[in-house]
């Protein structure tokens, strides 16, 4: 890499590439990203959420991941690359990134009534394998106005900050504990 990315923005991507390598071979595969979340999502949300969740999570892999060569796996170098540009040149960024955390929000929000408790973010959150008991730190961090739900604002908030900010803020903790 020619340009040296802000290290702790580059920290959050490793810690976000993890969560998905879990054979730890440094690779992520197109079905680490998909069909291992969709299997476990199976088990915690229901048959309509998975759907949408499905549908979502394809279409991101193939935006941020595959990118136009429709790439079917990245080591962290070449994550970095396809998602640098975004973050850094792309001026809507921000923008795309609260549309898509806007229809996340929807799949983690199991029973639609605007408000995602802290049972709901575990559900979504072991469909990425993280730990009931690590939970709670992450959100604690998103629920900024400290009424024990998550707004779909603070959801947005935070689920931004993770990808856009460079410095080491709360929102590190967006996906769970910060494994980077
Ligand atoms: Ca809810
Ligand atoms: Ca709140």
């Amino acid at each position: 890499m020619s340009v040296p990315f802000p290290n702790f923005w580059v920290r959050k991507i490793r810690s976000f590439f993890v969560l998905f390598d879990r054979d730890l071979d440094g690779i992520v595969h197109r079905e680490d990203y998909v069909d291992k979340v969709i299997e476990r999502a199976k088990k915690y949300l229901s048959e309509e959420k998975v759907k949408h969740f499905e549908t979502l999570i394809a279409k991101a892999w193939d935006e941020f991941w595959g990118g136009p060569e429709g790439k079917t796996a990245l080591t962290i170098d070449e994550l970095i690359t396809s998602v640098s540009p975004r973050v850094f040149s792309d001026s809507h960024f921000a923008e795309t990134c609260k549309e898509w955390l806007t229809v996340y929000f929807q799949g983690v929000d199991a029973n639609d009534d605007g408000y995602v408790t802290l049972s709901e973010y575990t559900a979504f959150l072991e469909c990425f394998n993280v730990h009931p008991f690590s939970v709670t730190p992450s959100f604690e961090v998103l629920d900024t106005n400290h009424d024990g739900l998550i707004s779909l604002e603070e959801f947005i908030n935070t689920g931004t900050e993770y990808f856009c900010v460079t410095a080491d803020t709360p929102a590190k903790l967006f996906w769970g504990p910060f494994l980077a």
